[in-house]
């Protein structure tokens, strides 16, 4: 297990690569981007490097954009307030790697945006309120284990870092306020079913905690808020259809309850913005 971080030369060398890559569409330039002020959740595609954005608004869901060019194939996307500032941002995860576009212009600037060091190839990452004050930090699933960043210092520390067991090899790891009590809390994805660490104390019980069928084999999890509601919800991405739980119990009522949404195709894989005032 290495969670120590790469040389500053093999950084270089990354941010030299994405700077080649990198568009100078911005953020600000494109009026479909996606607001935190939105009322909503913005769904999002990252396919191959680019982003693509779908926000909701009052309920009402617009016109799917391009957003720009951050990242890579084989890069697996992650949303966050990454400084604290209440923006959120776009970022990629790559190997043990994350690069996040701290200026928020949908593209690498070596100068302006943040790399660094935590997990290792074949990870998953994570977002989540898991620092004591309440503040967002990385995470990654390693086959069922979460290496937790709670002392949000974007590296390992095995003194304040949080390592729990939640989930097993092949899991996909979900966050959200599953109670809507406005706490964040941890739970995987599995073949449709979803186990949801309700109680929050970071292990499976059975009886307390929640277990739901929602999506099959295949599917990719999001979750959101899905109609401005600021409820944060449950739902799926499979081949450029999302199914998502517009009425919060946990299971497909189909369209005219829940909602279907085109938006994506087959290999693209789903993020999710969702606004500072929702409960997340
Ligand atoms: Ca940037
Ligand atoms: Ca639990
Ligand atoms: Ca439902």
């Amino acid at each position: 297990m290495t969670l120590e971080p790469r040389s500053p030369a093999w950084r270089g060398a990354t941010a030299a690569l994405l700077s080649a890559i990198a568009l100078t569409i911005t953020l600000a330039a494109c009026r479909n981007s996606p607001s935190p002020e939105a009322g909503g959740s913005t769904l999002m595609i990252f396919r191959d490097g680019t982003w693509l954005a779908m926000p909701i608004s009052g309920g009402h869901y617009q016109s799917p954009a391009r957003i720009g060019d951050f990242g890579q194939r084989g890069d697996r996307p992650a949303v966050a307030d990454w400084d604290g500032t209440g923006r959120f941002r776009i970022g990629v995860f790559r190997e043990g790697s994350w690069l996040v576009d701290i200026d928020g212009n949908a593209a690498f600037d070596p100068r302006k945006d943040s790399t660094f060091s935590f997990g290792q190839r074949g990870d998953l990452p994570t977002v989540g309120n898991w620092t004591p004050s309440g503040r967002q930090a990385i995470g990654v699933f390693r086959n069922g284990l979460w290496f937790l960043d709670s002392g949000n210092e974007h590296r390992w520390n095995p003194a304040s870092g949080k390592l729990v067991t939640f989930g097993q090899p092949g899991d996909i790891p979900v966050t959200g306020d599953w109670d809507g009590l406005g706490r964040v809390r941890i739970g995987v994805f599995r073949s449709g079913q979803w186990f949801l660490d309700t109680n929050g104390d970071f292990t499976w019980d059975a009886r307390s905690d929640t277990l739901a069928s929602f999506g099959q084999a295949g599917d990719l999890p999001v979750v959101g808020d899905w109609d401005g509601s600021g409820k944060i919800r449950i739902g799926v991405f499979r081949a450029g259809q999302w199914f998502l739980d517009l009425n919060g119990n946990r299971h497909w009522d189909g369209d005219t309850v829940d909602r279907l949404v085109a938006f994506g195709q087959k290999g693209d894989i789903p993020a999710i913005l969702t606004p500072p005032r929702s409960r997340q």
